[in-house]
């Protein structure tokens, strides 16, 4: 597989809870707009669990690969290997990053921090990526941390942080490339595209945001 940072330009995060309507028609849709990878995050209130989650993230993942797309799992490793996924994204409060590479092999971890002491250790466990978050405040995740703003993304990079690395919490289509500017390889959302009226064309706009600022970089 190429260099992951070559994936994270628009990384949609979604689950059936995110969703307005069906699951398999937003992410048809995002793919159709340009997404470079997608993570399946089934959490929250009225969340599937159990077989219901399996067979909606069978569904997804074969989308995903019928269009190349990674398909990441959140904190389910066991789904992970089961579904034979890209990867696995873990938070601070998920399973250890260092257990789950060891159960991983070589698949893509993913691992969200919030400063630079975790971003450290999470590369010491073996991420293959950073998801530094929330950048802005977001309704999206219940218990996010409070918004740490693009300025932590160069204190990040200022201080030796080099791996790839994508931006998430409250990111829209108007902040999308201050945040590549920053420093970011790529932008992670759930609502700007779940939540949008054209996912397609609010999808294709994010991705040209994108696209153009790290020209720029
Ligand atoms: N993780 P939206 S913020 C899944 O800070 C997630 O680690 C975050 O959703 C973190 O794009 C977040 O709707 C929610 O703000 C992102």
């Amino acid at each position: 597989m190429s260099d992951v940072r070559d994936f994270l330009s628009l990384y949609f995060v979604m689950g059936s809870v995110d969703c307005k309507k069906d699951p398999l028609d937003v992410l048809d849709e995002a793919i159709q707009g340009g997404i470079t990878i997608f993570q399946f995050r089934e959490k929250g209130k009225g969340a599937l669990t159990g077989l219901e989650k399996y067979r909606l993230a069978e569904k997804l993942f074969e989308r995903c690969r019928l269009h190349h797309i990674p398909f990441i799992v959140n904190d389910d490793v066991d789904l992970a290997l089961s579904l034979e996924a890209d990867g696995v994204h873990v938070g601070q409060e998920d399973e250890a990053a260092k257990r789950v590479r060891d159960k991983i092999g070589n698949k893509i971890l993913g691992v969200s921090v919030h400063n630079l002491k975790e971003a450290q250790a999470a590369l010491a466990d073996g991420a293959d990526y950073l998801g530094l978050g929330p950048i802005f405040p977001t309704k999206s995740k219940e218990d996010a941390k409070a918004a740490c703003g693009i300025e932590m993304i160069q204190y990040l990079r200022e201080n030796k942080i080099d791996a790839p690395l994508v931006a998430i919490g409250g990111i829209t289509e108007q902040t999308a490339a201050d945040v590549i500017r920053a420093g970011a390889d790529g932008i992670a959302v759930i609502s700007e595209i779940c939540h949008a009226d054209h996912i397609t064309e609010k999808t294709k706009r994010l991705y040209a945001h994108v696209i153009h600022a790290k020209h720029q970089n």
